[in-house]
């Protein structure tokens, strides 16, 4: 019979992503660019990992906080929001924090906001006294009330939090905002941010068991490689020594200009571009006597 997950004694690292919904791609495909590849389960729950023993949960998001806590994961991909939410909660329960969140990932990114309806004239934080706000994130909202010293009735709603003004059963809501379409067409307005949200790589606060800290700081080192790398191309051509001064102009928000060794007379260059390169700043750089340009995407690197 197969242990139960959280107690079977394992070396392998095992990390919660969501199962499905929004940070569900992101998440495998950056797990995928440090290099891991799966097998997938027959339920689709559980994906056994082959290239290296780090094994994926395939899970709800919520759950993802509880799974780190009770030793279930080592690591996690969820919500800034979600993370802060269930500390939080933990906190006004007197328990400690479990969880703390290892790495910001540059991905689903959104806002938790207070919203209004449009036809409100918001004045500040001091005019929720007495209100009713409707929100799936209890604890932050309450957290923050109550370092506003405000007291207002916390309305805690599972989803369609957007509709509840209109139904009456809240003055106001707290929810997450990315575009703001969903806000406009229900005709709120957003007021104030309570907090800036992204998802993150999470993981236990009391650090990583002994078996399997190497992986995990293999696997940490892997995902800042690749988040460091994501918008970087390396541009490369050759030009006369006399068009340096100009391209280096050109050039100044690049990284070094490094000479590679060789050319006849003419130089061999290259250097590190944060984000894209345009084909405007391509017929700058050829204009001022760069020849054969390249612009390469970088796929990996150690530092
Ligand atoms: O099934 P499961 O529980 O795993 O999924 P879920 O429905 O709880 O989560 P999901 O996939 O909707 O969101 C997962 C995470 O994505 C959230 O915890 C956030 O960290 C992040 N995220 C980023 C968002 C949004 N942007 C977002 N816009 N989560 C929700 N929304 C919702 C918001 O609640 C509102 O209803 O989208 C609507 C607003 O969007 P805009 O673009 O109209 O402003
Ligand atoms: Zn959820």
């Amino acid at each position: 019979m197969t242990p139960p997950l959280a107690t079977a004694p394992r070396d392998r690292l095992r990390i919660a992503i969501q199962k499905s919904g929004r940070l569900a791609e992101p998440a495998r495909s950056l797990l995928a660019a440090c290099g891991l590849s799966w097998r997938e389960s027959r339920d689709k729950l559980f994906c056994y990992g082959e290239s290296l023993p780090v094994d994926l949960l395939l899970v709800r998001d919520d759950d993802i906080p509880g799974l780190i806590a009770d030793g279930v994961c080592d690591l996690g991909v969820v919500g800034r929001n979600e993370l802060e939410e269930q500390a939080g909660e933990r906190a006004r329960n007197g328990l400690a924090p479990a969880y703390r969140a290892l790495r910001g990932l540059g991905f689903g990114q959104c806002r938790l906001m207070l919203a209004v309806p449009e036809e409100w004239e918001w004045t500040g934080p001091a005019q929720l006294q007495g209100l009713r706000i409707a929100t799936s994130y209890p604890a932050i909202l309450a957290g923050w009330l109550e370092r506003q010293g405000i007291d207002a009735q916390v309305v805690e709603l599972s989803g369609s939090v957007e509709i509840a003004p209109r139904l009456g059963t809240a003055d106001l809501i707290c929810d997450l905002v990315s575009s703001g379409g969903t806000l406009a067409a229900n005709h709120l307005k957003p007021v104030e941010n309570l907090l800036d949200s992204e998802a993150v790589l999470a993981g236990p606060a009391s650090g990583f068991d002994d078996a399997r800290v190497g992986l995990a700081q293999m696997l940490l080192r892997r995902v800042d490689g690749v988040l460091q790398l994501k918008d970087r191309k390396l541009l490369m051509f050759s030009a006369e020594r006399d068009s340096l001064p100009a391209l280096e102009r050109l050039l100044q928000d690049a990284g070094p200009l490094v000479q590679l060794p060789g050319g006849n007379g003419v130089l061999s260059l290259q250097t590190m571009c944060e984000g894209a390169v345009s084909w405007q700043q391509m017929e700058e750089l050829e204009r001022a006597g760069a020849r054969g340009l390249m612009v390469l995407a970088v796929e990996r690197s150690l530092a």
